[in-house]
């Protein structure tokens, strides 16, 4: 009988050392967004990144994420990208606007660049929403954002290496 198909596996691990990361944070509700960075340097940190391989980028509003990450992600440098942002819900549709097109945005620089952006922009009716999630009863989604650019930098690199022609003929012959 033929033995049950045992497909190849590409995962992305969990250690951060050798890669680099780019954090844009954004200024606006900083109270929020500074601990969603600490978050996301507390998962680096402990991940094995250093601080070399690190570099952190304020702009002033959500709004103004995509434009940071898509000059960061045209450097080359970073093997994975950071969005922070928190966006409250105000009196007019202003929210919406901020909101679709900073999701529209980040998903725009990773999709054109090929380097990943993990989307930790929070976007909530309350205040206390957006705390519970930056440290409190919800965890730290700065933290969660930090472990996901790690995976997705790791399997980035996995992709790369196991696709490119020499890596298959290589294996081919042996
Ligand atoms: N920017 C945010 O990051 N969060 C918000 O809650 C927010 N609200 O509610 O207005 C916000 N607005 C500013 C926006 O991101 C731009 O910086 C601004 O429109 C200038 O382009």
């Amino acid at each position: 009988m033929k033995d049950k198909l045992q497909p190849g596996r590409i995962d992305g691990g969990l250690h951060a050392g050798g890669l680099r990361f780019g954090i844009l944070v954004s200024r606006f509700n900083s109270f929020i967004t500074e601990r969603l960075l600490q978050g996301a340097l507390d998962a680096l940190e402990r991940s094995g990144a250093t601080d070399k391989d690190v570099d952190v980028v304020h702009v002033s509003g959500a709004f103004e994420l995509p434009l940071a990450a898509k000059k960061l992600a045209a450097t080359k440098k970073y093997d994975a990208l950071i969005a922070i942002g928190c966006v409250l819900r105000g009196e007019t549709t202003h929210y919406d606007y901020v909101c679709s097109e900073t999701a529209r945005g980040l998903q725009l620089a990773q999709m054109d660049s090929g380097v990943p952006v993990m989307f930790c922009v929070l976007t909530c009716d309350t205040l206390q929403q957006a705390i519970d999630r930056a440290g409190l009863k919800g965890g730290n989604k700065g933290y969660e954002a930090g472990i996901g650019a790690i995976e997705m930098a790791q399997l980035s690199r996995k992709i790369h290496a196991a696709t490119k022609p020499e890596s298959n003929s290589k294996k081919r012959r042996k």
